[in-house]
């Protein structure tokens, strides 16, 4: 599938899509939305891809919410239109691991956007904030919730009101992002964490990936209760006997995604 404003390539079984709008900070207007949600949704539906990298430019993972596409829009208009709620919904419903490989700006809808994803690797340029309050609005996909989970209150409320900057080092620090890496060698950590990603048993990767989304759904009690169960789940699993098998027979595991 060819696009406009985005470049996705593939390396073996990991989808590498690379936001491209380099005139516009990889702004998000609805063309790039449409397109992400659509090469998402596809890479989640190939049977060839087992983790996907979602990278921007080094300058900009992106600036945000496309402020030129929306600033005439009336409230009738974004309500009736529920303004990025769809594609944002079919971005949150990819069941494959997502990583984000964030260099340089990563404001409002980009930080959220990243959050979206199912972690963040930042290059030491990388630079996370909620600015929406400098223009008059709040955040829109998660930039008051999503942040507040990951970061807690007093952080989430200082860059949401004040609209400052988070560099690298303290959203590392604060839980935002999973690790930093010099810049030059931000899509390479990306692309090797994918990688590790895709040799393991697919069936258990989705597991994870629902267990640790759940604790964010629900309360402890009944996190662990599907945690739990899907850890017994996974004995009716092929991947479960030869996984445990090769650690006995001290061998490397193939896993057979069944
Ligand atoms: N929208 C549209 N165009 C943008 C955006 C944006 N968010 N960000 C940058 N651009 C454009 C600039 O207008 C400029 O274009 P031109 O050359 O035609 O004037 C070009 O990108 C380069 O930008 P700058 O010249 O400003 O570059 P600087 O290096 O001087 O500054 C900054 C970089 C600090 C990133 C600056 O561009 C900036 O502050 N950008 C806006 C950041 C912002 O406020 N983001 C929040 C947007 S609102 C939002 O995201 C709401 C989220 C709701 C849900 C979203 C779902 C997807």
């Amino acid at each position: 599938m060819a696009f406009e404003t985005l470049i996705v390539e593939t390396e073996d079984d990991i989808a590498l899509i690379r936001l491209n709008r380099p005139e516009a900070l990889n702004a998000l207007n609805s063309t790039l939305l449409d397109e992400l949600s659509k090469a998402l949704t596809e890479a989640d539906r190939n049977d060839k891809i087992r983790c996907i990298v979602l990278t921007g430019s080094e300058k900009a993972f992106a600036a945000g919410a496309d402020i030129k596409e929306m600033s005439q829009k009336s409230f009738v208009e974004v309500y009736n239109e529920d303004l990025f709620g769809a594609k944002i919904e079919a971005i949150q419903r990819v069941r494959k691991p997502i990583i984000a490989a964030v260099s340089g700006y990563a404001l409002g809808g980009g930080c959220e956007l990243a959050m979206i994803c199912d972690f963040i690797i930042a290059a030491e340029n990388a630079k996370f904030g909620q600015p929406e309050v400098n223009l008059g609005v709040v955040a829109g996909i998660g930039g008051t919730q999503r942040l507040t989970r990951f970061v807690g209150k007093a952080k989430a409320m200082d860059m949401n009101l004040t609209g400052r900057f988070m560099d690298a080092a303290e959203a590392e620090r604060a839980g935002l992002v999973s690790r930093v890496v010099p810049t030059p060698k931000l899509l390479p950590e990306a692309m090797a964490a994918a990688r590790k990603i895709a040799e393991k048993s697919q069936v258990t990767v989705k597991a994870v990936k629902e267990s640790v989304n759940r604790a964010y759904e629900t309360t402890l009690r009944e996190g662990l209760l599907f945690e739990r169960r899907t850890f017994h789940s996974m004995f009716a699993t092929e991947d479960q006997k030869e996984g445990m098998a090769a650690f006995l027979e001290k061998r490397e595991a193939q896993f057979r995604d069944r």
